[in-house]
């Protein structure tokens, strides 16, 4: 992740929680700077203190939560790799693009968290060894194939993403996840 052009703080954040699920956060404040960050991270600390609810769960909680902060998107990603099961749940601007052998399209409900939100949409799938999920905020264009960048590792692969689709007037992150 890096923030946009002229800033030193992103009002982007992540938090990876590894584990038996594991749990991926993709949080983007509104606006700006530290201000950003403050709605951002305070929502990936209440993802990790609730780590043991469904990402459903955990986004109608929040919509009460962050009633008062200037408001967030946010997405939360449960990868159990053992049962191979993927749960993805967002709210607002938040995509995530799949290579899987089966289809995984998931969309993130239009809304802001901390504001009233029409029924949250969760999807299940299914994963199998070889996938690759890229989670991202709206920072980056999600004018691209997984397919295009699959030669490269996790890491290397979210940082070329970041340098070829990110938008440098805005906060930009990406989250790889490889099976
Ligand atoms: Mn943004």
């Amino acid at each position: 992740m890096r923030p946009a052009e002229g800033q030193i703080v992103s009002g982007d954040a992540l938090l990876v929680l590894e584990g038996q699920p594991t749990t991926v956060v993709v949080a983007d404040g509104l606006g700006h700077g530290a201000g950003a960050a403050e709605p951002a991270q305070a929502f990936c600390h209440f993802v990790r203190a609730h780590s043991s609810m469904g990402p459903d769960r955990i986004m109608s909680a929040a919509s009460t939560e962050f009633v008062h902060s200037r408001g967030l998107a946010a997405a939360v990603l449960r990868i159990d790799v053992a049962a191979g099961k993927f749960s993805y749940c967002g709210v607002g601007n938040i995509d995530l693009h799949a290579r899987s052998s089966s289809p995984i399209r998931p969309i993130s409900t239009p809304g802001i968290i901390g504001r009233p939100v029409r029924k949250i949409l969760h999807f299940d799938y299914s994963l199998t060894p070889g996938d690759i999920l890229v989670a991202h905020t709206d920072g980056i264009s999600s004018r691209f194939e997984v397919e295009d960048f699959a030669e490269l590792d996790s890491a290397p692969m979210a940082a070329a993403i970041l340098e070829r689709l990110g938008r440098s007037y805005d906060d930009a992150s990406c989250v790889v996840i490889r099976l």
